[in-house]
């Protein structure tokens, strides 16, 4: 697979695995993918993610139901969200360790408040952000994001590293989701009418990417509390 530090001009327009460099596609009434939105701050992205990871590490989650997530997951923020047999929560602590969890980077609320602004969200003040790994094989299963307090304030998710295909659904689990690929750099951002569609993420595909090498970080911000 080529990536994207390629010429646009270089790319093979047939294949299905390349990433569309910048631009907005509309994937519902008040949600888009802004392609490429983070790749100017992705590499200064990356040192910040790794203090926080020092702080929290990433852990594989319980879900309530005993299954055991294969994305593994950490947050930033005043309040993180957790997983356990007892149920999904948000808590100002990190139950790993006991301590708060580690402050989002600077730099990250100020992308992701871009963001929102330009997906139609003025004004979001995130204060939780999930942070997931994935690498190849890992999924997340069809959910709704519905563990913050005030669902009028939108999503922001970042995506890193490896390519994913995103479903992106209805209302019901069972609504056929549109299948779309997120490559390094680009940001989804769904609030609104469409802020309790289901998604999810199909499992990984074996990639490597000349930052993160063989796996992918998706960071979500939210409005929790
Ligand atoms: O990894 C993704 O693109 C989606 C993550 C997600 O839906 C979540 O963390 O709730
Ligand atoms: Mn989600």
């Amino acid at each position: 697979m080529r990536h994207e530090t390629e010429t646009p001009a270089t790319l093979d327009l047939f294949a299905d695995d390349q990433p569309q460099l910048t631009g907005t596609e509309r994937i519902g009434p008040q949600s888009v993918i802004l392609r490429g939105f983070a790749l100017p701050l992705s590499e200064s992205l990356l040192p910040a993610l790794r203090t926080v990871v020092r702080q929290a590490p990433f852990r594989h989650l319980v879900t309530p139901g005993g299954f055991t997530m294969s994305a593994a997951m950490t947050c930033c923020g005043s309040v993180g969200w957790t997983s356990s047999r007892q149920g999904y929560r948000y808590s100002p602590q990190d139950p790993h360790t006991g301590s708060p969890w580690p402050q989002i980077p600077e730099e990250l609320v100020t992308l992701a408040q871009a963001a929102a602004e330009v997906g139609g969200f003025p004004g979001f003040v995130p204060d939780a952000c999930l942070i997931n790994r994935y690498v190849p094989g890992a999924k997340m299963s069809l959910h709704q994001d519905k563990d913050e307090t005030d669902h009028r304030w939108p999503v922001v998710s970042i995506s890193l590293g490896i390519a994913a295909i995103f479903e992106f659904g209805g209302f019901e689990r069972s609504d056929r989701p549109q299948r779309l690929s997120l490559f390094h750099g680009d940001v989804v951002v769904w609030g609104g009418v469409d802020r309790l569609r289901f998604h999810g993420v199909q499992p990984i595909r074996q990639a490597s990417h000349p930052l993160l090498g063989e796996q992918r970080i998706n960071l979500t911000l939210r409005k929790a509390l």
